[in-house]
């Protein structure tokens, strides 16, 4: 597929998908939606790549759904069903994230509002450059969030600090987002790309299952007892201790050398 919204790029293990329409802040069209999924559905098939690296072209990460789009109009009189929309495209989008057999990282360069905000959260491990901002907009368009931000709101900073920054929409800086733990880190404007590639670089040779079952199993401890999730824990660790990487991770420990995962 040819892409004109955005960039996919794939250097041995890492991929990366830039979101490239900077002029609009790499607002969301519908055919730009469409080429994110591809990228996505062919970085899940290339056995290659273990890492999946989000990011934006310009100053934003991206302003969420671009509101220009037709999809968002009302046509003949009658008024867009833009549910339909996110059923068909926003909620798959962070369904595919969150299955994908690589850990994902968002790479937030710049602001990044609505959908755009959602899609980052989506991500494993979010690193923020220090001018970035997180902008719930939703409710300035008459709208509520969406693509998931009431979840991952609500998870992770409290629903006292969600409501409030869903109702205000006041702009949260990349600092406050990492204090109040919606993020996981921050990085210097001027380190930003270097520390970008040094971490895509760090997770690309990580335990790739591992990885991944570890983002099932802490999603799943919100819905679970103690007891079901140690079950859980259990089964995910003697499946994994069936793994190539597992074998390789304790011959290195105690060759006293570091691991060479395969990502197996
Ligand atoms: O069905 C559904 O509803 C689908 C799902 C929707 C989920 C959503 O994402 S709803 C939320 C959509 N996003 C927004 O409401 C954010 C809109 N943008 C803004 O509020 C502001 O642009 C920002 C606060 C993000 C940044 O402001 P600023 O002053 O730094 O930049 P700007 O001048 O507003 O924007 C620069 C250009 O990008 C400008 O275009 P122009 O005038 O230079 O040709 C602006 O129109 C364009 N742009 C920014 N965001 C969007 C956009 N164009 C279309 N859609 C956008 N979302």
């Amino acid at each position: 597929m040819e892409f004109r919204f955005i960039d996919l790029d794939i250097q041995g293990a890492v991929a990366r998908i830039n979101f490239n329409r900077p002029g609009k802040l790499n607002s969301l069209n519908n055919a730009m939606m469409l080429e994110i999924h591809h990228a996505v559905d062919a970085v899940q098939s290339n056995a290659d790549v273990r890492v999946l690296v989000l990011t934006g072209n310009g100053r934003a990460f991206c302003a969420g759904q671009d509101l220009a789009d037709p999809a968002m109009q009302a046509a003949d009189g009658k008024p867009p069903d833009i549910g339909h929309l996110v059923e068909r495209l926003y909620k798959p989008l962070v369904m595919k994230l969150q299955n994908l057999r690589v850990p994902t990282i968002a790479a937030v360069n710049g602001l990044a509002a609505g959908a755009g905000a959602s899609i980052a959260l989506a991500c494993d491990i979010v690193l923020a450059s220090q001018s970035a901002y997180f902008l719930q907009a939703f409710s300035k368009i008459g709208l509520t969030p969406d693509t998931g931000s009431t979840w991952f709101l609500s998870h992770r900073v409290g629903t006292a600090r969600a409501i409030g920054l869903a109702m205000l929409a006041d702009k949260l800086p990349a600092d406050k987002a990492a204090q109040w733990g919606l993020i996981w880190d921050v990085l210097d404007d001027d380190q930003f790309q270097a520390g970008i590639d040094a971490t895509a670089q760090r997770v690309a040779t990580m335990a790739t299952k591992a990885l991944v079952r570890t983002r099932f199993l802490m999603h799943a401890a919100d819905s679970h007892t103690l007891e079901q999730q140690l079950s859980v824990e259990a089964s995910t660790i003697r499946e994994l201790g069936w793994s190539r990487d597992y074998r390789e991770g304790v011959r290195a420990f105690s060759e006293k050398r570091p691991p060479r995962f395969s990502g197996d």
